[in-house]
């Protein structure tokens, strides 16, 4: 189903750049088998005699027709390459460094101007043995996000390709030994930080695997650094960028709620950063990533950020939310105060390059991760490697991060509150009323063991082979549900709709009930999907496993292999449709922990108007991947209301909205099942 819907989304005029339905090249399992090969043992030499063939005697320039920029792409990456310009192998890489960054962009574009898969792949060869291995594995990741060749390639879980940014030091260091005294063996991976800390009651989350992976491919589906000239637009970037790091921040919250501590209180760059942080994880080449201690005043990173220009350019940007406008680099005004007033100030507090004026907004908030990422060592005194938060893999595991993005929330909040609240008339569906949401199924959560490969690592001598080495983490799975709504449809004609659904808190940590309009910013989005309305009575049925936020569990990358490589052998096909989308929610972390004794939370559905969603048709009764905070690859976003409807505006009046028959809500229990 997942499969046919994708390829019917492609056909509309927002498709990839170019038309797949021409595609002759190899089959889709040689394709992931040629990707497969290339990241095995990424910071090792290619294991593969094809590939190490091709990367040995492969000449970029042969045969300059096979790019679509005629080779100018590769041949800057070539005189960059001949002139020793390019960051060393076996070297850390971030993407937040900007040197480092226009190396990975300039392979990037060579990717995306190849014109078949075997450009493709020779190039990746040959640049692969080259360069250095994080800008290769950014690049090609990259490439096979965006290009049409990538269509489908499943990204092996970055979690076993680069093992070092998402396990601790510890079982690193284990498997290193095992590998050495050649005893296999699986490894406990605790979480960061000891008991004396409060912040280690919800470092699971900030540490979660899968949640890193969502957060690192969401930025490399809606890179800061795009630009159109790659090809096509992101729509409503912006806007994502407020709405994804908008639900980390408010569901880190919910965890916190869940772990009775107070909903994190934001950062200022004019006092002490409370929370310190010992990563107590390692660069797999540069050592250990630097420590911050508790209460450090914010101190200029030398030669990178100011701390000034932090406190000037966030006061440009609250005189464009309090005046209503955007000065863009001409001189003109984009008007932010309606609903795509979002899209243009996500655009310059992230900032991207789509931000109208980069010189005078600045770059607030990718300039906070690196101020933040180098509080441990800011003049450079001890030559400390960039911190957890100059990478999308790692930042999460500092408390810090949420208090940014709280932060960051705040100033978005501060646009969103100047909007006036919806009136009866934006809010409502004529004749359509929500007649009943029940919940089948206890929400409950617990935690399981999960393992991962830790064979990328480590190096091996493959004289003497590689031994097996895992980690074993605890992660947050829930048991599964169902939604079940009743909806009775009072017009003549069929409807399309579109079910908005919303878990939200009812008290903070100490007990103090919460008002509609105070917790309406703090709701999870659950789960949001378009369906038809019948005249008279529709019952609609909606499975946890279906949620539009998330993502089922990415194969391991040994079991990828293992079903490519059977495929290829067969001459047969592999479907791994349900698994090509990185970006989202593992659908495990769907609910958030909830308590041994019940979290008492509510759960609100809206159901609206879906006429003017294009592709309602599409997405109807059909899983689209991760669509609600990634949108669709490609695509227009398919919902055309802003995202967070209607729960994104001040609610002045809740009875305005009670008084609508399209909405509903109901009390639930999140109960942690174990003592964890
Ligand atoms: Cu995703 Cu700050 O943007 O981490």
């Amino acid at each position: 189903m997942k499969c046919l819907v994708v390829i019917v989304l492609f056909s509309s005029v927002w498709a990839w750049p170019s038309d797949f339905s021409e595609y002759d090249g190899p089959s889709f399992a040689q394709r992931q088998q040629d990707i497969n090969r290339l990241l095995y043992k990424v910071d090792d030499i290619l294991q593969f005699a094809e590939l190490k063939e091709v990367a040995d005697n492969f000449d970029p320039e042969a045969d300059l027709s096979s790019y679509s920029d005629g080779g100018e792409a590769v041949k800057h990456l070539l005189t960059e390459l001949r002139d020793h310009r390019l960051l060393k192998k076996h070297h850390w890489f971030s993407l937040f460094n900007k040197r480092q960054r226009e190396e990975a962009l300039i392979l990037f574009d060579v990717f995306m101007h190849c014109k078949t898969w075997q450009a493709t792949i020779n190039n990746a060869a040959f640049f692969r043995e080259r360069m250095n291995e994080g800008e290769f594995v950014y690049a090609i990741y990259a490439a096979l996000v965006h290009t049409d060749l990538g269509r489908g390639i499943v990204l092996p879980p970055l979690y076993e390709v680069t093992p070092h940014l998402f396990a601790n030091s510890e079982v690193i260091h284990k498997a290193y030994t095992a590998q050495m005294t050649r005893t296999p063996g699986k490894f406990q991976m605790e979480f960061t930080g000891s008991k004396k800390n409060p912040e280690q009651r919800v470092a699971y989350f900030g540490e979660d695997i899968g949640l890193n992976t969502h957060h690192v491919t969401w930025h490399l589906d809606f890179p800061f650094w795009w630009d159109d000239i790659y090809g096509y637009h992101l729509d409503r970037k912006g806007e994502l960028f407020f709405w994804a790091h908008h639900q980390l921040t408010v569901r880190f919250d919910i965890e916190r709620l869940s772990n009775h501590l107070n909903f994190v209180d934001e950062l200022y760059w004019d006092k002490p950063i409370r929370e310190g942080f010992a990563p107590h994880t390692a660069y797999r080449y540069g050592g250990e990533f630097p420590a911050r201690p508790d209460n450090v005043e914010f101190t200029d990173v030398t030669g990178l950020v100011r701390v000034r220009d932090m406190i000037i350019y966030e006061s440009r940007i609250r005189d464009a939310i309090a005046l209503g406008y955007i000065t863009a680099a001409d001189g003109s005004h984009i008007n932010i105060r309606d609903e795509h007033g979002i899209d243009h100030l996500g655009n310059i507090i992230e900032s991207s390059a789509y931000s109208p004026n980069l010189e005078y907004y600045g770059a607030l908030h990718n300039e906070a991760h690196i101020l933040l990422g180098r509080q441990g060592d800011p003049k450079g005194k001890f030559k400390l490697q960039p911190g957890v938060m100059e990478h999308f893999e790692t930042a999460t595991r500092d408390p810090a991060f949420f208090r940014l993005h709280k932060h960051i929330d705040n100033i978005f909040k501060e646009h969103k509150d100047t909007l006036p609240p919806y009136t009866k008339e934006q809010l409502e569906f004529t004749g359509v009323v929500l007649d009943e949401i029940v919940v089948n199924g206890p929400l409950e959560t617990y935690f399981e063991d999960f393992e991962f490969s830790l064979i990328n690592a480590v190096d091996h001598n493959p004289e003497f082979g590689e031994v097996d080495v895992s980690a074993v983490v605890k992660r947050l799975n829930h048991k599964p549900f169902n939604l079940n709504i009743e909806i009775t449809n009072e017009n003549v004609d069929n409807k399309h709709a579109v079910v908005r659904v919303y878990l939200c808190p009812t008290t903070d940590a100490n007990g103090v009930e919460l008002s509609l309009e105070k917790a309406r910013w703090n709701c999870i989005e659950l789960d949001k999907f378009w369906t038809k309305l019948i005249p008279g009575s529709n019952s609609i049925s909606r499975a946890s496993s279906e949620a539009s936020t998330t993502v089922p569990d990415t194969p391991s990358f040994k079991s990828l292999i293992a079903a490519v490589d059977e495929a290829v052998d067969a001459g047969t096909e592999v479907h791994l449709e349900e698994f090509d989308r990185g970006c989202g929610i593992p659908n495990r972390l769907l609910l958030p922990k909830g308590r041994e004794e019940g979290l008492g939370m509510i759960l609100i559905v809206g159901v609206t108007d879906a006429e003017e969603d294009a592709l309602h048709e599409v997405l109807e009764d059909a899983e689209a991947h991760s669509h609600a905070q990634c949108g669709v690859h490609g695509e227009k976003y398919p919902d055309h209301l802003p995202m967070g409807f209607p729960l994104d505006r001040r609610i002045d009046d809740p009875r305005i909205f009670m008084s609508c028959t399209n909405y509903k809500k109901t009390h639930v229990t999140v109960t942690h099942i174990g003592n964890f």
